[in-house]
């Protein structure tokens, strides 16, 4: 049985959220609307039309979700900022949002726990999606001066910071398949969203370089580990071309100052315009990448299809987000990481949802036990084969708000009765509690 005494002395664990899937207060205390909440609530956009208006009601209930994490023994807590709560129209200061944040940091240093910051995750202020959102070059600007102001708020206490969280979702799933807000489905828009964000993120850096000088800072992708979904040549072919389009497009650009040469290529004659200017902004240097695992994804040739690929199902048990469990995955990729990009790395999601039910009292979910204990496994092996891995951070701390899942998926330690907003702490919280002393 794994211990947490097997991993390094310094190695943290904690438990991840993000602002708009859990503080609710939509409209309270001058916080503007994001993107977020716009798109939910467009009939249709999400599951039963459910919103983040209430979400977890963490804005009121932050002292008592510290206290749980305080009480399970975690030593860090990685949540975002959001932006429309601090600057409701992108760029001007609303203190009583800086409030809320420097409230939350404070229990945190009290409860012993370790804040991580994400600058973005998702939750862009809708007036400056009026003024063309990630699509509008400014918007760089927008961002470098909304994290300079974080940096300077919180920068005393707060030593770790991420940037963004997963701009793949933000770019592909926001701009080409309308599944995430915006809701646009446009290639090329994906393309000029995914360069503003990492444009975004460099000068966030560079901010951060000038403002906190003995933090951290780094960037989270959520990181898929793709594979050949038929023995076929062309299948193998083109599982190394979408690697190369999901991961390294994200990486690339950070720690070489450029695109993977492939993918440029196969954009280009497809008479898509890649954007390839301020690469010396993108590749300001990091500390660490953010690791954002969950699954395998099995792609084969399809000659029908634009690019040349199509998704196919694979036979693993799966999530109830229909995710093969692939724990070996999160090893292959955190070596491959390593070797191409040589950075320390952290952990900065994993988790599963489960179909999760309260019977007298108690959420017993033994399939989520395993999962965790599973990854645990990987990433102590990755550890033991060279791989600077230096935490790992469930996700997620509690139920919420899954995105165009609305409430539908349930991937917390916690549970949420969504009704009385009672929490309960499930048996993988329990089993998480034992660990950590162990
Ligand atoms: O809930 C999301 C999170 O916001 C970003 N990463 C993946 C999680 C599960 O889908």
């Amino acid at each position: 049985m794994i211990r947490r005494s097997d991993f390094p002395k310094n190695f943290c664990f904690g438990t991840a959220t993000a602002s708009y899937q859990i503080e609710g207060a939509a409209d309270e205390d001058g916080r503007g609307p994001s993107i977020w909440d716009v798109f939910s609530h467009m009939p249709g956009k999400t599951f039963n039309d459910e919103t983040g208006d209430i979400a977890c009601d963490h804005y009121h209930r932050y002292k008592e979700d510290v206290q749980i994490m305080k009480d399970i023994g975690l030593d860090a807590y990685r949540f975002s900022i959001s932006w429309p709560r601090v600057m409701p129209d992108g760029k001007s200061i609303n203190q009583k949002g800086i409030d809320f944040y420097n409230r939350l940091v404070d229990e945190l240093l009290e409860a012993g726990i370790t804040p991580f910051v994400t600058l973005y995750h998702w939750d862009l202020p809708y007036a400056l999606h009026e003024k063309g959102g990630w699509l509008n070059p400014d918007i760089a600007m927008y961002f470098r001066a909304y994290a300079t102001f974080m940096f300077d708020e919180l920068g005393d206490r707060v030593k770790h910071w991420i940037t963004l969280n997963e701009p793949w979702c933000s770019s592909f799933l926001g701009y080409f398949m309308g599944e995430h807000a915006p809701g646009h489905q446009n290639l090329q828009e994906a393309l000029i969203t995914t360069h503003n964000l990492l444009r975004a993120h460099g000068y966030a850096v560079q901010s951060f370089r000038e403002e906190v000088k003995d933090g951290e800072v780094g960037l989270t992708n959520v990181v898929m580990k793709i594979e050949p979904g038929d023995s076929r040549p062309e299948s193998f072919f083109v599982a190394s071309l979408v690697d190369k389009i999901v991961n390294a497009w994200f990486h690339d650009p950070v720690i070489f100052g450029s695109y993977p040469e492939e993918v440029v290529k196969t954009y280009s004659e497809k008479g898509l315009q890649v954007p390839l200017d301020d690469f010396s902004i993108i590749s300001n240097p990091i500390d660490f990448f953010g690791v954002n695992y969950y699954t395998r994804t099995l792609v084969v040739y399809d000659e029908n299809d634009p690019l040349g690929f199509s998704y196919a199902q694979g036979d693993l048990p799966k999530t109830d987000m229909g995710w093969e469990i692939y724990p070996q995955g999160l090893f292959d990729m955190l070596v491959n990481l390593k070797e191409r990009y040589r950075l320390p790395l952290y952990i900065t999601e994993n988790g599963i949802a489960g179909p999760d039910k309260v019977e007298n009292g108690r959420v017993s979910d033994t399939y989520r036990i395993e999962y965790l204990e599973k990854h645990f496994e990987k990433v102590l092996e990755a550890i033991e084969a060279g791989v600077d891995v230096r935490g790992y951070f469930i996700w997620s701390l509690m139920d919420n708000f899954e995105w165009a899942h609305g409430y539908s998926k349930r991937f917390g330690i916690v549970y949420i009765d969504y009704n009385t907003q009672k929490r309960i702490l499930k048996d993988s919280a329990m089993w998480l509690k034992e660990f950590l002393r162990s």
